[in-house]
C-alpha cells in the first residue's frame, strides 16, 4: 500500500487537532486540507448536527475520510440535537445530502463506537497540556458538552479556532451566522469558558472566496479528491448564487485550518466576544467589543483578514499531497496509472507552490 499523507510524516512540531465539523462542503476542504497538510496533527474527527442530520453528516465525514485516503483517524458521531433548540438544518445550501454534488463512495472508515463527546474528552487528556488544538466547524454542541462532561479540558486544550459567528454581518439572520444560531446555548458556554478562543467569522470566511481561476487551479491538479472539490464547488457556487447572492462561494471551514497551520495567513485581533442568547431580532449574535483596549483578561480573538493567495495555496498544496489515495480496491484496474499520476503530481507540487493561485 502506498503510504498515505498522515503516515510520510514524522515531524513531532506537528499541531494536533481535533476537527469538530457537519460535512458540508467546505467542511469537506476543511478535512482535506488537515488531512493533506504537512504541519497538521489529525487527532480526531467528531461529527455533530448542523448542515444536516447526525446521521447525514456523518456519513459525509466517513466519505471524504474514505476519499482522502485517511487511515488511523478516529471518526466518531456526537449530538443529534442543539442542547436546547429544535433541529435546524441548512439543504438550501448543502442539499439534501448535506454534501449534494459528487457521488460519494461506500465508507472504508469504520466509526469509533465512542461518543463524540467522549472522544474528544478522552483525546485531550490523553496528550500534554496546551498541544491540542479545537477545531470546530459546525454547531459547538459537542463542544460545550465536553467542556461541561469534563472541565479539566478546557484548561488543557491550546485553543479553540473556531468557525462561526461574524461581527459585523449573519448569514442565517441579519445579524446571526449559522454555527451559532443553530444551537447559540453551546456558543454561549464555550466563548465563556477561559480557554483561547478564535472566532473565524463571516468577516474573514466571505474573502474565502473560490473564484473561477482557484476552480481552475484545483481541477488541474487531476487527482479523484481533487475533482471530488471541483464537484463540491460546483455545487457550492449554485447554492450560494441563488440563496445568498455570491457569485464565488465563500469556503468558510477551511479558514479556521489555515489559521492554525499558518496564523500569518490570518489576522486577528483581541476584543470581547459574547453570545446574544434573548435578542428577539439579534438571537445567535456573536457580540464584539471593539471599544479598545481589550481588557488584560481577554481571553477571545476575532479574524479580520485573509490572505487570499496564500490561504488556496495551502489547500491546492494539500490535495496535491494526498494525490491519488489507495481506495482498497474500490476501483480496480485504475490503479497503477493513479500511482503513477501521484508520482508526477508529488514532483509537480514545487511548480504549483511557485506558481501559486492568483
Ligand atoms: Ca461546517
Amino acid at each position: 500500500m502506498e503510504p498515505t499523507a498522515q503516515s510520510q510524516r514524522q515531524s513531532p512540531d506537528r499541531k494536533k487537532i481535533i476537527l469538530d465539523c457537519d460535512p458540508g462542503h467546505d467542511d469537506a476542504v476543511a478535512l482535506l486540507l488537515a488531512h493533506g497538510n504537512p504541519d497538521i496533527e489529525l487527532l480526531a474527527v467528531t461529527t455533530v448536527v448542523g448542515n444536516q442530520t447526525l446521521e447525514k453528516v456523518t456519513r459525509n465525514a466517513l466519505a471524504v475520510g474514505t476519499i482522502a485516503g485517511i487511515t488511523g483517524v478516529p471518526f466518531a458521531a456526537g449530538c443529534g440535537r442543539p442542547l436546547v433548540r429544535s433541529i435546524e438544518t441548512a439543504p438550501d445550501i448543502h442539499g439534501d445530502s448535506g454534501m449534494d454534488g459528487p457521488e460519494l463512495p461506500p465508507s472504508a472508515i469504520e466509526l469509533d463506537p465512542r461518543h463524540a463527546v467522549d472522544l474528544i474528552i478522552d483525546t485531550v487528556m490523553a496528550h500534554k497540556p496546551g498541544t491540542v488544538t479545537l477545531v470546530p466547524t459546525a454547531g459547538l454542541t459537542n463542544i460545550a458538552l465536553a467542556a461541561r462532561k469534563e472541565p479539566r479540558i478546557v484548561e488543557r486544550v491550546k485553543e479553540v479556532v473556531l468557525m462561526g459567528g461574524g461581527y459585523h454581518v449573519g448569514n442565517w439572520s441579519a445579524v446571526a451566522e449559522f454555527n451559532i444560531i443553530i444551537d447559540p446555548e453551546a456558543a454561549h458556554i464555550v466563548f465563556n469558558e477561559k480557554w483561547p478562543v478564535v472566532m473565524v467569522g463571516l468577516d474573514l470566511t466571505h474573502q474565502a472566496l473560490a473564484t473561477p481561476d482557484v476552480v481552475a487551479k484545483i481541477a488541474a491538479i487531476g487527482t479523484k479528491p481533487a475533482k471530488f472539490v471541483t464537484e463540491l464547488m460546483d455545487f457550492f457556487a449554485h447554492t450560494y448564487k441563488d440563496a445568498q447572492g455570491f457569485d464565488s462561494p465563500p469556503v468558510h471551514d477551511p479558514c479556521a485550518v489555515a489559521y492554525v497551520i499558518d496564523p500569518s495567513i490570518v489576522s486577528t485581533r483581541k476584543v470581547p466576544v459574547n453570545i446574544e442568547l434573548q435578542g428577539t431580532l439579534t438571537l445567535g449574535m456573536t457580540v464584539a467589543d471593539f471599544r479598545a483596549p481589550a481588557p488584560a483578561d481577554c481571553h477571545t480573538s476575532v479574524a479580520v483578514d485573509l490572505d487570499h493567495e496564500r490561504f488556496w495555496n495551502l489547500v491546492t498544496e494539500a490535495l496535491v499531497n494526498i494525490g491519488e489515495p489507495d481506495d482498497g480496491g474500490r476501483s480496480e484496474g485504475e490503479a497503477g496509472a493513479n500511482n503513477n499520476a501521484a508520482d508526477v503530481e508529488r514532483q509537480e507540487r514545487a511548480d504549483l507552490s511557485v506558481g501559486g493561485v492568483k
